[in-house]
């Protein structure tokens, strides 16, 4: 028998100075330091504080006899491990947090009484977290999906949640109906999928038979719900707000979220295969930008308008399925908000930050939104749930950073240890616990309501086509093909034909022409008919601030190139190349088909920051293609490299190439065109890596 292994493992591990885990023992043990073989460490312990001897071997009667129930070590480590996972969201389960500040530009003082809107230059400290809302915490970043922009604002009267999406309309106008929308949307009950996508039957039958939701159907048919990265959404509140001033006066306001890097997305084909190919593709971009210290930054921006403006609006502001064109009221920008410090931990911070729109400071108000008024409720019921206390606000993520204190006490977790012998209010015998603070506390807006009370929607709810026309009409040729295309992809993957005709015929009523591209796409042999519809559809003017090319910057501020390499590549050329991206703005990131790098024609070794086989172009804005004629012969062969460039043109990509670049791309047997340029154009290829080269797309894909 051999001799039995009793050696601690312990000592051959060694554990890096200043991780999570010796940040927290160092809390319990006072930072005392103990000698190891890796040198000089904070002693590890249980949760009772008493130093652990050994942490790879659990108590066994003898060497080889069975564990013994007394290790109460071993049971309190995997206690703890089996209770780490709390239920995750039940929507926007997916989702990524990070700190910032909110700075305001300019006062609102003249509406509100709000600190945050009226104390212009003061840094407010946020945390923000952008999520899909479909999909489980484990799902892929980019699916065509909408995105959660929830922001707490700990501001010095307390926290503010504008707990906001990406589109600035909602599927239904009643909360009554979020359960159906989302039970519609999710994986289907019976099968348990599809995980993450719209583009199945139980999704599109609710929808077709919810007309209300059309207008929202426009938007995610768009390009608005395959984003290129998380840095480049326009997010706003949804709901009408009101703001009251001192005079109690109130007013009423759209919250809008505009990124200074503008608006970017990428193609469906290029989102599927990025997917596959970095499923933490937003979360990864968001952290890498915030190592390097670009901060992804928004400006604020408000719509105020009165109830006599509101009036005179052809629908109600109240609806959450409708939007205030910015035509009708314009946009006031009266802030910034700068993202700037990824969170220590994900759980503590991420995954337990609790936002609820009830959330709102004095001099900030709802508005009878029926739909944000069951948000009202909805938000703190699910924490009770996810966080499993009435005691969740004290989580540090959640907890103000201005003092607080009430009488509530006691409850599941309750963290803080309030002294003395006075729990309630009024009361006689203590001289400084918590009352009231009539001037400066919050109060309502002091609303008149008449009415018959009753499950009634307003009739001012019912015209459901005009607003999803005019964002139609209000496209660009290229956005309104991408619309269609979508359409027909996602009602191709519905099983039953009368919900497919169904759509289509709500679609007749939105613009002919769509209706027409879609049923064609859809193999329709005749025109299914239009549903009644409630109200009778208006004209309106086409709005641009609704497309997203529109809103695109001619920058590369934010962009990532990648450059293709093998041995033998001219290292002068892909130098130039990396300056003039560097230069403008771009991240470059080597690629080569192995990781150890290539040797150049001059000998030197490159380094790479991706393998060929693993970094494919769809995580890149544009590419350069650097190589050798050796080199071009062997990529030629290698599947890996002729989908690259097959996929930078596909998805309508800059490319910049060499000789053997062009060689390489003749294999691929792909053509030129005004994107594709000499890698020694540099200007040419900043230029054309700015923007996608839509008049591209015909030649490469049918659209509907
Ligand atoms: Fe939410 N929503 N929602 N929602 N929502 C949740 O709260 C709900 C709606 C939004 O990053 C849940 O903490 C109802 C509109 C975001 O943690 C839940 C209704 C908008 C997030 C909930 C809506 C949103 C949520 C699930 C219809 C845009 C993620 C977990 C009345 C204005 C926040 C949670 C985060 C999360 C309920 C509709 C945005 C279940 C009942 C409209 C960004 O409480």
């Amino acid at each position: 028998m051999g001799k039995d292994k009793t050696t601690k493992n312990s000592e051959k591990h060694t554990q890096k100075k200043g991780s999570a885990l010796s940040e927290g023992t160092e809390r319990a043990t006072g930072g005392e330091l103990h000698q190891t073989a890796g040198g000089e460490h904070p002693a590890l312990t249980t949760n009772q504080g008493v130093p652990v001897s050994d942490n790879q071997n659990s108590l066994r009667a003898n060497p080889h006899g069975p564990t013994l129930l007394e290790d109460f070590i071993l049971r309190e480590k995997i206690t703890h491990f089996d209770h780490e996972r709390i239920p995750e969201r039940i929507v926007h389960a997916r989702g990524t947090g990070v700190h910032g500040f909110f700075e305001l530009t300019d006062s609102l003082q003249q509406y509100t009484t709000a600190r945050i809107l009226t104390e212009v230059g003061v840094k407010t400290p946020v945390f923000t977290r952008i999520s899909t809302v479909a999909g489980g915490a484990g799902s892929v970043d980019t699916p065509r999906d909408v995105r959660g922009f929830a922001v707490k604002f700990y501001t010095k009267e307390g926290n503010w949640d504008l707990v906001g999406n990406n589109i600035p309309v909602f599927f239904i106008q009643d909360a009554i109906k979020f359960p159906d929308v989302v039970h519609a949307v999710k994986m289907e009950p019976d099968r348990g999928f599809p995980q993450s996508a719209s583009a199945h039957d139980t999704f599109w039958d609710f929808i077709s038979l919810t007309p209300e939701s059309m207008h929202m159907v426009m938007w995610i048919m768009s390009d608005r719900t395959i984003p290129r990265s998380l840095r480049m959404i326009e997010a706003f509140g949804v709901h009408s707000f009101r703001l009251i001033n001192d005079q109690g006066v109130s007013t009423f306001v759209k919250f809008h979220w505009r990124p200074k890097l503008g608006l970017q997305s990428t193609i469906w084909d290029e989102t599927v295969k990025i997917a596959g190919a970095d499923p933490d593709f937003h979360r990864r971009d968001m952290f890498e930008a915030i190592a390097k210290g670009n901060f992804p930054e928004w400006e604020f921006a408000v719509q105020l308008f009165t109830q006599e403006e509101a009036d005179r609006f052809p629908f109600d502001h109240l609806d959450a399925t409708k939007l205030i064109p910015e035509e009708l009221v314009p946009l006031k920008v009266i802030g910034r908000m700068v993202l700037d410090r990824w969170p220590n931990n994900f759980f503590a911070e991420t995954e337990q930050v609790a936002y609820c729109p009830g959330n709102i400071v004095p001099g900030i108000d709802f508005s009878n939104d029926p739909l944000l008024q069951g948000r009202l409720f909805s938000y703190i019921d699910t924490q009770l749930s996810r966080l499993g206390s009435p005691n969740f606000h004290q989580i540090p993520i959640n907890a103000p950073k201005c003092p607080f204190g009430n009488l509530q006490r006691d409850g599941h977790m309750q963290m803080a240890q309030p002294a003395g012998r006075v729990n309630y209010e009024p009361n006689s015998l203590s001289e400084n616990s918590p009352r009231e603070v009539p001037i400066k506390g919050f109060r309502s807006a002091a609303a008149a309501e008449t009415g018959a009370k009753g499950r009634i929607r307003a009739e001012s709810f019912a015209d459901h086509y005009s607003q999803a026309r005019q964002f139609y009409l209000s496209q660009t040729v290229y956005e309104k093909a991408h619309i269609a295309s979508a359409l027909v992809f996602e009602l191709s993957k519905v099983e039953h034909l009368h919900v497919r005709e169904a759509m289509v015929g709500h679609l007749l009523h939105i613009e002919k022409d769509l209706a027409d591209r879609v049923a064609k796409g859809l193999g329709f042999d005749k025109m299914p008919d239009a549903p009644a519809a409630a109200a009778p559809v208006r004209q309106m003017e086409p709005s641009p601030a609704l497309s997203i090319i529109g809103k695109m910057k001619d920058t590369l501020m934010g962009r990532v190139i990648g450059i293709l390499v093998a041995d033998g590549s001219d290292g002068a050329v892909i130098e130039k190349m990396k300056m003039a991206a560097t230069d403008a703005g771009a991240v470059v990131k080597i690629v080569a088909p192995k990781v150890g790098g290539a040797i150049l024609a001059d000998g030197s070794l490159l380094a790479a920051d991706g393998q060929l086989a693993g970094t494919p172009s769809v995580l890149f804005d544009a590419v350069a293609v650097i190589l050798s004629e050796e080199g071009a012969a062997a990529l030629s062969l290698e599947s890996a490299a002729v989908d690259f460039v097959r996929d930078a043109f596909g998805h309508l990509k800059a490319i910049a190439v060499d000789k053997g670049g062009k060689a390489l791309l003749m294999k691929a047997n792909i053509g030129q065109d005004a994107g594709v340029v000499d890698a020694s154009d540099r200007d040419a290829f900043i230029a054309a890596a700015k923007t996608r080269q839509w008049d591209r797309e015909k030649s490469v894909r049918t659209l509907a």
